[in-house]
């Protein structure tokens, strides 16, 4: 009984490691933002910025933030760049409504994640927005790089390292955690078959 908790405790121990059972919590996730979540503005921002738990990488992706007006025509103006936590995109929003925020970025994982935010923009009256544009930027990796993503050699060397470092641990400790849970597994189940197996032996 205690052998097979500690063969689960190890299990449990393994996947979490691999990252089976926390996986969402991996996963950068917004802390905040500029306009703020379902907030109403009455200045039209020039920038909308995100900011996440944890860093956003910019490969194998570059992040994609999008600004949608409430005519559905889009208001960023350039591309979003990322600094450590947070990533940001240049707009000019345009009438009066609700602008909703979609991003896609590489967690610090190295897995995307992607979800949205709105707020509201009030304009004082007179107040002329942008016209927006009809379909999103399209941002490719060269265009999203004007910031700092200038290092790739190193951040693939340097992940790789690790990566399998990580890998064979995980592959010695399943091994060893996988011929202890067969072993506790089969006498478990010897136990049970007894009662139904007396056909199969004849
Ligand atoms: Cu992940």
């Amino acid at each position: 009984m205690t052998l097979r908790r500690l063969v689960i405790g190890a299990v449990a121990l393994v996947l979490a490691v691999l990252g089976v059972i926390p996986a969402a919590q991996a996963h950068d996730y917004l802390v905040g933002s500029t306009p703020k979540l379902n907030s109403t503005v009455t200045t039209a921002p020039k920038q909308v910025s995100l900011e996440f738990n944890d860093i956003v990488l910019t490969r194998p992706a570059p992040p994609q933030l999008t600004v949608r007006g409430p005519d559905g025509r889009y208001y960023e103006t350039g591309c979003a760049t990322v600094t450590d936590t947070t990533v940001k995109v240049p707009v000019a929003l345009g009438g009066a409504g609700k602008y909703t925020v979609t991003w896609r970025v590489v967690s610090a994982d190295g897995h995307p994640v992607s979800d949205s935010i709105s707020f509201t923009y009030r304009p004082k009256a007179g107040v002329t927005g942008a016209q927006g544009i009809r379909s999103q930027k399209q941002c490719t990796a060269k265009a999203a790089s004007t910031g700092s993503a200038a290092a790739p050699a190193d951040t693939s060397s340097g992940g790789g390292t690790p990566t399998a470092a990580i890998v064979a641990v995980v592959a010695i400790v399943v091994i060893g955690v996988g011929g202890a849970a067969l072993i506790v597994l089969t006498r478990g189940r010897r136990g049970h078959e007894e009662m139904i197996e007396d056909d199969d032996e004849d």
